[in-house]
């Protein structure tokens, strides 16, 4: 049977992701998988050692040399209030190369993710919108266009944004996006 695939609503909160009721909570890693900063670093903390036991376990069986840029994977979400962690890898910024393919797919792996574990609902940060460098406008543009033209069966995807000026260029975005 399955859910139909249709776009998911698309939702703007501003705030902390790791207070997100949702079903899955979207995580801006690193290759590696072993924790960082930013929103990484918080989900972690808030989560507990489950989450990184769980990414030690998948570095030791399916993904010896990390998660590649653009991909997603999924553990448990610890002591958060969602059920799973979709940990994704979005690229550096590079003024040089155009890596917008990259920032597209890890939206879109996520949500392929979402839809292998069944979470019909999924918060989301501005992935690379950080410390990875990309330029917020285009960050929230990116973010905005793979999600709405994603074939999945996830009925909400919550953009949960940290700051007031990160969620005003989701807010810009949205509106020239109609
Ligand atoms: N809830 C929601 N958004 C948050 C939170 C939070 N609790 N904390 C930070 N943000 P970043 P990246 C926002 O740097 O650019 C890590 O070290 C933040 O304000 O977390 O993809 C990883 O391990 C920004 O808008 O992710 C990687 O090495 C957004 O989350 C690297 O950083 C993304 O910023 C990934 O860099």
């Amino acid at each position: 049977m399955g859910t139909p695939e249709r776009t998911p609503e698309i939702t703007l909160h501003r705030g902390d992701i790791t207070a997100a009721e949702v079903d899955a909570v979207v995580n801006a890693a690193n290759s590696g998988l072993m924790g960082g900063g930013g929103v990484d670093g918080a989900i972690h903390r808030a989560g507990g050692p489950a989450i990184l036991e769980a990414c030690r376990e998948l570095r030791r069986t399916t993904l010896p040399d990390g998660l590649p840029t653009g991909q997603a994977v999924a553990t448990t979400a610890g002591d958060l209030p969602a059920r799973w962690v979709i940990h994704t890898v979005g690229p550096v910024y590079a003024k040089s190369q155009d890596r917008s393919h990259l920032l597209a797919s890890a939206y879109r792996e996520s949500l392929r993710v979402a839809d292998e574990i069944g979470a019909a609902t999924v918060a989301f940060p501005a992935v690379s919108a950080g410390v990875y460098g990309w330029p917020l406008d285009d960050a929230a543009r990116i973010a905005l266009t793979a999600v709405r033209e994603a074939k999945t069966a996830v009925r909400e995807a919550r953009f949960v944004l940290f700051s007031d000026e990160v969620y005003a260029a989701f807010a810009r975005a949205a509106q020239s996006n109609g």
